[in-house]
């Protein structure tokens, strides 16, 4: 019978992207948000290009934005793939479907995984197009990707250490390449409608500077797994209450595009100075 361990599925898929790269793992995975597609083109034209489709384990992206597919490139002599088509809790999908492409990724040689997302602003000062790296988050989805039956071998234990997901110094790099980069915490809920202004008055009190329905759950597999976490947001909306107009999945998309070329060069900066 086949596996449903995640793991072993994940395992399973690292294998045909390493067969698939001829045998060249890669060493670090970008995995794009909403609006960060411009930002990879940026980053240099792919050699290579998987459909998750072909690959075992992936859902399938059902978000205008998103397609499924890995993208592998050089960059600064470094092994690359771009994780393009990331999926939600939102689409009705597990905790294991979400993490499944990061989990590859990792298991294919990637020690060093970017994270990227769009988020909504609860910084008034932040205006859309401000890209912010993640210091730390605040999960509220309520979902672990470690929910389950424990890890197999030779994977650690679920009770991970979260001290220090987002690593300072991937942050030290982003900012060597940027120095003006702000940085905040990033509040994780499952969505996928937009919050209310209570709830983004609570998300601000709680200590969240950005909101978004992706990325947490990916950062605790990637600890899990001992890869190292850079998270960046890309701030595309102001939150309900902050914003003075309602929310709209078209500003979200518009706000990436103007912001990609800068992306991809902080994307690039930071591959180079790893
Ligand atoms: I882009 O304002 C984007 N994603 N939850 N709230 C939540 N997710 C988002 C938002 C937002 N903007």
């Amino acid at each position: 019978m086949p596996t449903t361990d995640p793991f072993r599925l994940a395992e399973q898929a690292a294998s045909e992207v390493v067969d698939a790269l001829g045998g060249q793992a890669p060493s670090v995975a970008v995995v794009l948000g909403s609006g960060w597609l411009g930002a990879a083109d940026v980053l240099g034209v792919p050699d290579t290009e998987l459909s998750t489709g072909d690959l075992t384990g992936f859902a399938v992206p059902t978000v205008a934005g998103h397609r499924g597919s890995i993208r592998a490139l050089e960059v600064g002599g470094r092994r690359v793939v771009v994780l393009v088509g990331r999926v939600h809790l939102y689409e009705g999908l597990s905790e294991a479907d979400v993490v499944h492409g990061v989990r590859t990724a990792v298991l294919a040689g990637c020690s060093t995984v970017i994270l990227t997302n769009a988020a909504g602003g609860l910084n008034p000062e932040w205006p859309p197009g401000t890209a912010v790296a993640l210091t730390d988050h605040l999960n509220l989805t309520n979902r672990s990707p470690l929910s389950g039956p424990p890890p197999p071998d030779p994977y650690g234990s679920r009770f991970v250490d979260l001290s220090e997901v987002y690593s300072a110094r991937l942050r030290a790099v982003a900012r060597g390449v940027d120095p003006s980069m702000r940085e905040g915490v990033y509040a994780a809920l499952r969505g996928p409608h937009y919050e209310t202004p209570a709830e983004i008055r609570m998300l601000r009190t709680l200590g969240a500077d950005l909101v978004g329905m992706s990325t947490a759950l990916e950062a605790i597999a990637a600890r899990h797994l001992n890869a190292e976490v850079l998270g960046v947001s890309l701030v595309t909306n102001l939150a309900a209450g902050v914003a003075s107009t309602p929310l709209d999945h078209a500003e979200v998309l518009a706000a990436g595009a103007a912001a990609a070329p800068g992306l991809g060069r902080l994307l690039r900066g930071v591959i180079e100075g790893l």
